[in-house]
């Protein structure tokens, strides 16, 4: 029998036995389903799961090929065969500086090259040896960038917000809509402004155009001389950079072996280095070094990124789960949920696989999710008592970064309460001997039976919160793997763009003839009447 329907037959028992009675039946349930690596501690033990069901699935991921892939990756190989491209994020933090080839050419002395303009970069920014063009200090930082080029910056901004400078602000506009420059343009001064322009490409619509309004109102005030000293360039197409009109001096390059979406250990990162400063920012990468060692080093069966890999397999792939939540119990960490909302779903979110057939199995899940305790007070009742399997990852740490009254201990409370309520439920006998009214017993049990993953981390620091970031994108590789889908390019956000493209002259003249759909049709004629009438207005 192969590994898959095996599993498939496996899946059938498991179905059947309660989580509860698992614990019941196994008082070394936790001892067996734990994983530890440094300040991490994984408890799994309250998944749908057997040891049969772990050897099992530890048989998929060696029989996927695995380890060979791991191997390739971390070596530059080109992985991303849609695109013909090496993965090496891991480039980026790779600590020890050991050489890494891609094309016969070691990628190390240029990815330490920009490391070390970064460094002096905001060294000057954050002591004030860098200025605005009127000889003052720099108060506001603005990253103007979207996707990759803004979702791991910001969120990373605010995760590590405690170890940020505090004489500058930080902000993050993304969106095409004009209320996302605007609202961050009035928080600011032209004269104490910095604003970076992230992208990768420099051709993409949102940025350049919302860049073109910052360099304007910035021009009003101080005039064109003044673009050098308030903007500078993440990208990897220098002439586009410098038709912009920022000096090349003040770009710093990224390449093409460097996922948008996988960017935030190099010159994407520039906001938070300047935030947090050069020697936090290389603690973070540390961190995601020593998970990128424990990911390739370390046996599948304590590999924490290969066990949340499976586990989320099982249940897509052989339990139905079309979603999974993501929890973490620390405010710092209330963006992590959206920026993995993009790792995840634009990485596995194929139907192709690599070798061109479409898949016949379910890929990457729904993820959703929010900070605790947040989420419990709003869609938790759907976890709980809703009719769909939701894995769900509860992540926290163990000490606070701010110890005021009682909240942590509340927060830690709850933490550990919700994945055992998930786990063992509330049964109808349970509810009755509380003395509920008959009629209400069906409304105040709780089925239980609902998995989760536990991850305890002893503190978010710059190094923590870097390992828990590569823990993730090694999670989402190894799924990737074994879908054996191209986990990094993202072909399909294509169309939208391409169809927008046609739309807009569309709006822009009322007597352009248009021929989509009734729907698309009607939509465009409705805006356009209506924006033409406030034109008139106006
Ligand atoms: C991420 C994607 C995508 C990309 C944005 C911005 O993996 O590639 O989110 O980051 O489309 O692209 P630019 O950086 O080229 O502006």
């Amino acid at each position: 029998m192969r590994i898959y329907e095996k599993l498939l037959a496996h899946k059938d028992e498991i179905k059947q036995t309660h989580l509860r009675k698992l614990f019941q039946d196994d008082p070394e349930r936790f001892n067996r389903f734990h994983a530890e690596f440094n300040h991490f501690l994984l408890d799994y033990s309250k998944n749908n799961i057997t040891q049969k069901t772990m050897d099992l699935l530890f048989e998929l991921a060696r029989e996927s090929g695995l380890k060979e892939a791991i191997n390739d990756m971390f070596e530059g190989k080109k992985i991303n065969t849609s695109e013909n491209r090496a993965v090496l994020h891991t480039a980026l933090r790779n600590r020890d500086n050991h050489p890494i080839y891609v094309d016969g050419q070691d990628v190390m002395p240029e990815i330490n090259r920009v490391l070390q303009q970064m460094k002096t970069f905001s060294t000057q920014v954050r002591t004030g040896k860098w200025r605005g063009a009127t000889g003052k200090r720099i108060k506001n930082v603005v990253n103007i960038g979207i996707g990759g080029s803004d979702l791991g910056p910001a969120m990373a901004s605010d995760a590590l917000a405690f170890y940020r400078i505090d004489t500058i602000n930080f902000h993050f506009v993304s969106n095409i809509d004009g209320t996302d420059i605007t609202e961050t343009l009035k928080k600011c001064n032209p004269e104490t402004t910095l604003f970076i322009i992230s992208s990768k490409t420099f051709t993409t619509q949102e940025t350049i155009t919302n860049a073109l309004t910052a360099r304007e109102w910035l021009v009003n005030t101080l005039g064109s001389e003044a673009v050098s000293k308030h903007f500078v360039a993440v990208s990897t197409n220098t002439k586009a950079v410098s038709e912009f009109g920022i000096n090349p001096e003040n770009m710093f390059v990224f390449w093409d072996f460097v996922g948008g979406r996988y960017s935030l250990w190099g010159a994407i990162g520039l906001s938070l280095m300047i935030g947090i400063g050069y020697r936090n920012f290389i603690e973070m990468l540390e961190g995601a070094f020593a998970m990128d060692n424990h990911f390739k080093n370390t046996p599948f069966e304590q590999n924490l990124p290969v066990i949340l890999g499976l586990l989320g397999i099982w249940y897509t792939t052989y339990l139905g789960a079309e979603t999974y939540a993501v929890l973490p119990y620390d405010q710092y960490l209330r963006k992590l949920p959206l920026y993995l909302q993009q790792l995840d779903m634009e990485s596995n979110g194929k139907h192709a696989k690599k070798d061109g057939h479409f898949v016949d199995y379910p890929t990457g899940p729904i993820l959703f999710g929010e900070a605790g305790t947040n989420g419990q007070h709003s869609f938790y009742q759907l976890i709980h008592q809703g009719t769909h399997l939701i894995p769900t990852d509860f992540i926290a740490p163990i000490h606070s970064l701010n110890e005021t009254g009682q909240q942590h201990d509340i927060l830690l409370a709850n933490f550990v309460a919700q994945p055992e309520a998930l786990m063992r439920g509330k049964t109808a006998d349970e509810v009755r001997a509380e003395g509920v009214p008959e009629n209400l017993v069906p409304f105040k049990t709780f089925e239980g039976n609902r998995p989760s993953n536990t991850i305890l981390i002893d503190k978010m620091t710059p190094w923590t919160f870097g390992a828990l970031i590569a823990l993730y994108e090694h999670k989402i590789f190894v799924q990737g793997v074994i879908w054996n889908v191209d986990s990094f390019d993202q072909f399909g956000v294509e169309l939208g763009k391409q169809l927008a493209k046609n739309i807009l002259p569309e709006l822009l003249d009322k007597n352009k003839e248009i021929s989509h759909d009734s729907s698309t049709n009607a939509l465009i004629e409705r805006i356009r009447k209506s924006r033409s009438e406030l034109k008139r207005i106006k």
